[in-house]
């Protein structure tokens, strides 16, 4: 089963980026297929797209195409989706679960280290947005 993640420009920024990925290794995902990637403000608007009538939706674009960000593809033997979640921890650092990423990693609600897939249907959607289908085969 797969899912998606991006180690968002904060995370990158801020040297975590090989801690976090170690992190999801050790929760019992393996990365098929990985890139780093500096989005522009159109290709940040168009992932985010279900968000565009957030009020955030501004600040997030902006932030995500800001600097490098490294997007990836996590394969897991079972529950892939609410299994990266569960690492990531709560969208607000603060509320974040003890030793979840976002606890460890994230500065704040906007700036939380790292994006996972909330469903299979999107974690399909949005692997196809970074990656052919030829790289994961
Ligand atoms: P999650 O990433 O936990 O699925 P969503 O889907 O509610 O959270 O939000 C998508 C992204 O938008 C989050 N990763 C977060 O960085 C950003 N975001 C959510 N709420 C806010 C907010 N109130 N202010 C700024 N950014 C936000």
């Amino acid at each position: 089963m797969l899912t998606f993640t991006i180690v968002k420009p904060d995370a990158v920024a801020a040297g975590h980026a090989g801690r976090i990925l170690a992190d999801l290794e050790g929760r019992g995902f393996r990365i098929r297929a990985m890139r780093m990637v500096r989005m522009t403000r159109r290709e940040a608007e168009g992932f985010y797209a279900v968000h565009r009538e957030r009020p955030f939706f501004g600040e997030l674009t902006e932030f995500m195409s800001s600097g490098p960000a490294i997007v990836a593809v996590l394969e897991r033997d079972d529950a892939a989706v609410a299994a990266l979640r569960v690492a990531m921890g709560a969208t607000n650092p603060a509320d974040a679960e003890e030793g979840s990423i976002r606890a460890r990693f994230g500065g704040s609600i906007g700036q939380n280290a790292i994006h996972g897939s909330d469903s299979e249907a999107n974690a399909a959607i949005e692997i196809a947005y970074f990656f052919p289908a030829v790289e994961l085969v």
